[in-house]
Formats: C-alpha cells, sequence, structure tokens
C-alpha cells in the first residue's frame, strides 16, 4: 500500500493513494459504512502503531458517486471514522497536487457528510468550504466531575463539537496532558448529560499571535489532541459565533491552534436554513513521506497494536 504523509498546521494526515480498500460504488457515507464492516482492520493497521500513532488521522480516496466531484474521501484514526476533516481535506488536497493528480483552482469532493469545495491557491494554500454548520445549543451546564459547572456550546462543524470558555485551563503545549485529562472528563459530562454524539471538545482561550482573534485546544475522538486548529472545530465556532450575532458574514476570524499555527476562516449565511452557515477555512499542508506500508502475514501486529 502507498501512503503518502502530510502535515496541516502540525497536525498529520496519512492519504492511501494505491493499494487500499475496494469500498465499490455508493455514496462516501455508503462506502464508510463498507470500510468500518469489512475492512477495519485496515484502518487499524494504516494509523495505529507500529506504523501509525494515536495522532495521525487517515484518508481513503477513491472514484466518487457524483460526477461533479474530483474524488471521493473518508476520514478515519485511531478510534474510528471522521464525518469531515478539515485539516486532513487540506492534506489531502496537497497530496493530490503534490502527485500531479490535482490542478490549482476549485473542486469539489464527496465525503460522508456532504459534498465540500476546496480551493487550490496559487500560493499553495487550501481553503476548503465546509458542509452547513450550526449551533444546536447554547450555553448548555455540565456537571464535570471534579471540576463543577462547565458552560458551553453544542455545535456541529461537520464533526459533533462542545466548545467552551468557561474551564479556568491554561490553553497552551505545557498543559497538553492536564488538557486531555480535563477535555476527556468534559465529554464524558457531555455524553451522559443529553449530547452523546458529542466527540470533539474544544477549549477556546486568548491567543499567542495578536493577528489571532483566539486560541484553541482540540480533543479528538480517542485521547489525542488535534496539533492544528481544527477545521471541523474552527467551522463550529463560527457557527457559534454567527449565531451569537459576533461575527458578521465574510469577517475574517483567525484560529490558532495549541501550536501557535492558525486557520482563517469566514463564512456565509445558508440560503435554505437560516440556522445554518457555510463556512470556509484556509490553511497549508506540507508533504513529509512517500511510503510503502508493508503487510506481513507472520506480523503479530499486521493489523496494528490493538
Ligand atoms: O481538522 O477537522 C479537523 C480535524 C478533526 C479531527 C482532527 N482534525
Amino acid at each position: 500500500m502507498r501512503v503518502i504523509d502530510s502535515h496541516t498546521a502540525g497536525e498529520p494526515t496519512r492519504t492511501i493513494v494505491e493499494g487500499g480498500p475496494d469500498l465499490g460504488t455508493g455514496t462516501a457515507a455508503e462506502r464508510l459504512e463498507r470500510f468500518r464492516q469489512s475492512f477495519d482492520h485496515v484502518r487499524t493497521a494504516v494509523v495505529r502503531e507500529p506504523r501509525g500513532s494515536d495522532v495521525l488521522v487517515g484518508a481513503w480516496i477513491g472514484p466518487p458517486s457524483d460526477p461533479t466531484c474530483a474524488a471521493a474521501v473518508i476520514f478515519f484514526n485511531n478510534v474510528g471514522y471522521l464525518g469531515m476533516c478539515g485539516h486532513g481535506t487540506i492534506g489531502v488536497v496537497a497530496t493530490l497536487a503534490w502527485l500531479g493528480r490535482l490542478q490549482r483552482g476549485e473542486h469539489r469532493l464527496e465525503t460522508p457528510v456532504g459534498i465540500v469545495t476546496v480551493v487550490l491557491n496559487d500560493s499553495g494554500e487550501v481553503s476548503v468550504r465546509n458542509v452547513p454548520c450550526w449551533r444546536v445549543a447554547t450555553q448548555v451546564s455540565i456537571d464535570v466531575a471534579g471540576h463543577g459547572t462547565v458552560r458551553g456550546d453544542v455545535a456541529w462543524g461537520g464533526n459533533w463539537f462542545f466548545l467552551t470558555e468557561d474551564h479556568g485551563q491554561s490553553i497552551d503545549l505545557q498543559h497538553a496532558s492536564s488538557l486531555v485529562t480535563f477535555a476527556s472528563k468534559v465529554r464524558h459530562a457531555v455524553n451522559t448529560q443529553g449530547y452523546p454524539e458529542v466527540d470533539h471538545i474544544e477549549l477556546f482561550g486568548p491567543p499567542r499571535n495578536a493577528s489571532a482573534n483566539s486560541a484553541n485546544f482540540v480533543l479528538c475522538p480517542g485521547a489525542a489532541y488535534d496539533r492544528s486548529p481544527c477545521g471541523t472545530g474552527t467551522s463550529a465556532k463560527l457557527a457559534c459565533l454567527a449565531a451569537a450575532g459576533k461575527l458578521a458574514p465574510g469577517e475574517e476570524w483567525i484560529q490558532e491552534g495549541i501550536l501557535g499555527t492558525s486557520f482563517r476562516g469566514r463564512y456565509v449565511r445558508d440560503e435554505t436554513r437560516p440556522d445554518a452557515i457555510i463556512p470556509t477555512i484556509t490553511g497549508t499542508a506540507h508533504i513529509t513521506a512517500d511510503s510503502r506500508l508493508v503487510f506481513d502475514k507472520h506480523d503479530p501486529f499486521q493489523w496494528g497494536i490493538h
């Protein structure tokens, strides 16, 4: 299997470009189910140790069912599958461009949660026009074991997020392990107190760079945190800001991540539903490896360490 590794603002993506599972025909959502049912061992082999790590997001690419799209994409990590992935989409676009399979300009990609439009800019930056995003709950109070009440919003940004500024934590890399512990407790509380679908927790604090509007820490499904500002997390943030009347359509929002790297975001209103926005997130990915994964049937960890 040939894979291309990249990182987007520090967060890695491993894209399968040859020798991936044959997921047949159908929509990206149908093929994700086929991946889950019949090829989950490929997911674990590609992203888990010893070939990968908990931080790695994998991407399967294949022919689209919608002829207006350049490709279908399915994202996965060490514990399962993602609906959409902003940093991963930027990584996939950079990968396809590096392979000479995608030219500058606008393209559409089919994901399990809808079609996204990507622009490979002359600068090499990639802009991702995400699926419609919206806030579903405002300042809900969650009782977090050992910490008391935490208030935050619940929003869809292509994945489900609980977003809070009310946490008393320092948003910096030195505190990464305590942030993971705290955010995991918040997720458990959010899941058991009304929002079982939320699998990403996003904490906000003041940015390091004067040009940014905010800094975040995002706990991904599992126990890894996003090294980038998280594309779907930034989309969820824009949905909350729009719903609160704190960011106007077209206005730029610079979201800094835990490493100090940033994504730029803007939105337009979704003409078809008044509660939703369509965010566009812009960032840069770099290629880090072009490798072949070897699967030895005598290797006890052929399908990854479980
Ligand atoms: O960039 O949307 C994102 C993302 C989700 C999980 C890791 N990165």
